[in-house]
């Protein structure tokens, strides 16, 4: 189509036309689009403009600046990284290589843990997408950016409505050059409860095929059990099993001895036997305080040969002195986040990280112009997701109080106002660490911390104390995560469940005592291709297998969202949280290099029946969609 544009110009058939042509005519990549195509689009931008997007309070679309890309030279070449390392000398001779490197090696989540702390998961493929190539030549000595797994999975198909194998391939054609890195929740993969070992093991290999190479398996109860069947699968799949150890409690407070050095140790040595090339630390709430991390990092790089690879978030402000006291323990990568991207719940600053290392001899091998300038776009870009924020605008010392992993705290604060509890912010933080207490002090991190914030939720909402629960259990309906954590259906915590809470919760059911994915039914893939061919009337891909396997309701709302809109995930971030103001024109991309006209014209008065004509032109060409207004 961009050809028979180029012929049927004007200025081209009359001859008016000098090199800069296709750059000075628009219009030339103006393509038509078909009625159904345009159609979906209209009622998609129609639909926001009338009703709001979910979570965005309603209201007129802001003006933003035109995201800072930095620009390279046309011809810049990608560097070769830690991809091609592994690619040519496997795990074992990328951990080796690892091993070699005096200077410690970031790993960059500004693509996953990040958005995820920050701004509720919200981030989209579009914005990461238009930054990567960027990004993978600017930073090409990076260990790994984390960009997959945790809650992008289902956020994408739930709230963006697009499709997170999509981001994973389109982002591998991007980024050739780095490690890509994701987190898997061990036996619950991407989701929220336990699935069977088969499911496991078709998800790594297929996410391991479409581009992941670090997986990063942890098990939210600290139990190796149920991380067993994930090492083993990526190992099979020739990538690298960072298995995780979650750090909890206080190893410097003498009153807290259930997670003491000891406890580390072992199971830091656990892991290592298990099969593990590289072992993490990851303090999903940043409770590690600096000299607590350099004891653990000291201590656990006497007791295993791997490298280990250090997680945190800078809730308290302390993450840069954490890092720098676990550098100087002997730990061998860091996770940063774009400094307009990083601290509060996110992770610490690269940035600030790359200055507070000045003078020592482990300062990493980036470039601080590099990113700085990424950073600009990030700020741009975060802009759009200002209501995804979660408040915090300071650091938060109380975290060690509540113990709140960064990830968790602004999608809890999202729960908590759906249910009507925003106001209560204060009481919900409170007694999510006397549900911690009530539950034995466990490891919280998903979907342990889940269920810890739905306990939570459901006592303040039902003003309910710890006696009332033992007393009053009987009669109570807990919700289900919360019987099924005491079911064991999440795996076993460390020291075993309080029998009296237990038996409260369980109302005379029998807890299990073997790892669930023992029992659960192995996924029948021919069945539920069969199954959703039925339901999309045409072919499918593996991908949408899984993903129906792991969420069968979210993955079909997904694509019926998807039949009525269309794919929307390249239009920009404004127009499809916005949606347009009166009068404006905007370019949406529909798919690469094919873009629409789009104006908004006017909105009509509601009708008998609840709808409101939109009035839109396409292209130049006057359109109208009806609208159902849901105010
Ligand atoms: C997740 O599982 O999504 C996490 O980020 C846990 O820290
Ligand atoms: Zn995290």
């Amino acid at each position: 189509p961009f050809l028979e544009n180029v012929v049927k110009h004007e200025k081209f058939r009359n001859g008016e036309y000098d090199t800069s042509f296709i750059d000075t005519t628009p219009e030339l990549f103006i393509f038509p689009v078909s009625k159904d195509r345009g159609t979906k689009l209209l009622s998609y931008i129609g639909t926001v403009t009338v009703n709001g997007f979910p979570g965005i309070e309603k209201k007129k679309r802001p003006v933003f600046s035109k995201p800072r890309i930095p620009t390279l030279k046309y011809d810049v070449p990608y560097q070769d990284g830690t991809k091609q390392i592994l690619d040519k000398y496997g795990p074992d001779g990328l951990v080796q290589w690892v091993k070699n490197q005096k200077q410690v090696l970031l790993t960059d989540t500004t693509y996953r843990d990040a958005h995820q702390s920050l701004l509720a998961t919200r981030m989209r493929t579009t914005d990461i997408l238009h930054i990567a190539e960027e990004t993978a030549k600017l930073l090409p000595n990076l260990f790994s950016f984390e960009m997959w797994g945790g809650a992008t999975f289902d956020v994408a198909y739930r709230f963006l409505k697009e499709d997170p194998w999509d981001r994973l391939l389109t982002l591998r054609e991007k980024i050739p050059n780095v490690l890509f890195q994701m987190l898997l929740r061990g036996a619950n993969a991407v989701g929220y409860k336990n699935y069977p070992d088969n499911l496991i093991r078709e998800f790594i290999n297929h996410s391991a095929a479409a581009g992941i190479d670090v997986f990063r398996i942890f098990d939210s109860l600290n139990w190796v059990k149920g991380m067993e069947v994930a090492i083993d699968a990526v190992r099979q799949s020739g990538k690298i099993a960072e298995a995780a150890i979650c750090y909890t409690g206080d190893i410097l407070d003498p009153s807290r001895v259930k997670y003491n050095l000891d406890y580390y140790r072992t199971l830091a040595k656990e892991l290592e036997n298990q099969g593990a090339h590289i072992l993490a630390i990851k303090d999903m709430a940043g409770l590690l305080k600096p000299e607590a991390a350099y004891r653990l990092v000291s201590e656990l790089k006497e007791a295993v040969d791997i490298p280990i690879h250090l997680h945190t978030h800078d809730t308290s402000g302390n993450g840069i002195f954490t890092y720098a006291r676990a550098i100087e323990g002997g730990v061998d990568i860091v996770d940063t986040a774009l400094s307009t991207m990083a601290g509060l719940t996110s992770q610490p600053s690269a940035n600030s990280l790359y200055y507070a290392l000045e003078g020592n001899k482990r300062k990493p091998n980036v470039n601080i112009e590099s990113l700085e300038k990424l950073s600009y776009y990030w700020e741009d870009i975060r802009k759009y997701y200002q209501d995804f924020e979660s408040g915090m605008i300071s650091p938060h010392s109380e975290v060690y109080q509540h113990e709140m992993p960064g990830g968790q705290y602004s999608n809890l604060q999202q729960q908590a106002k759906a249910v009507g509890l925003g106001e209560q912010w204060d009481e919900v933080k409170e007694m999510y660490s006397r549900v911690n207490r009530m539950f034995g002090d466990i490891v919280k991190v998903t979907p342990s911390s889940k269920v810890v914030g739905d306990m939570a939720l459901f006592m303040v909402q039902n003003e309910l104390t710890e006696e009332d629960v033992l007393l009053k259990g009987n009669s109570l309906d807990f919700p289900d995560s919360v019987v099924e954590l005491f079911e064991g259906y999440l795996g076993q915590p460390y020291g075993g469940f309080p029998e009296e809470l237990q038996k409260v919760i369980l109302k005379g059911k029998k807890p299990l005592e073997v790892r669930p994915g023992e029992l659960l039914e192995e996924v029948n893939f021919g069945k539920l291709r069969k199954e959703l061919f039925e339901e999309l009337g045409r072919q499918v891909t593996d991908f949408e297998i899984l993903s129906y396997a792991l969420y069968p309701k979210v993955f079909l709302e997904y694509t019926k969202a998807v039949e009525r809109y269309g794919n929307i995930s390249m239009m920009d971030t404004p127009t499809f949280l916005y949606g347009m103001r009166l009068g404006e024109e905007i370019e949406v991309e529909i798919e690469k290099g094919k873009t629409l006209i789009v104006k908004l014209v006017s909105i009509g008065q509601p009708q008998a029946d609840g709808t409101r004509v939109v009035y839109f032109e396409l292209n130049g060409q006057p359109r109208e969609v009806s609208i159902k207004d849901e105010s």
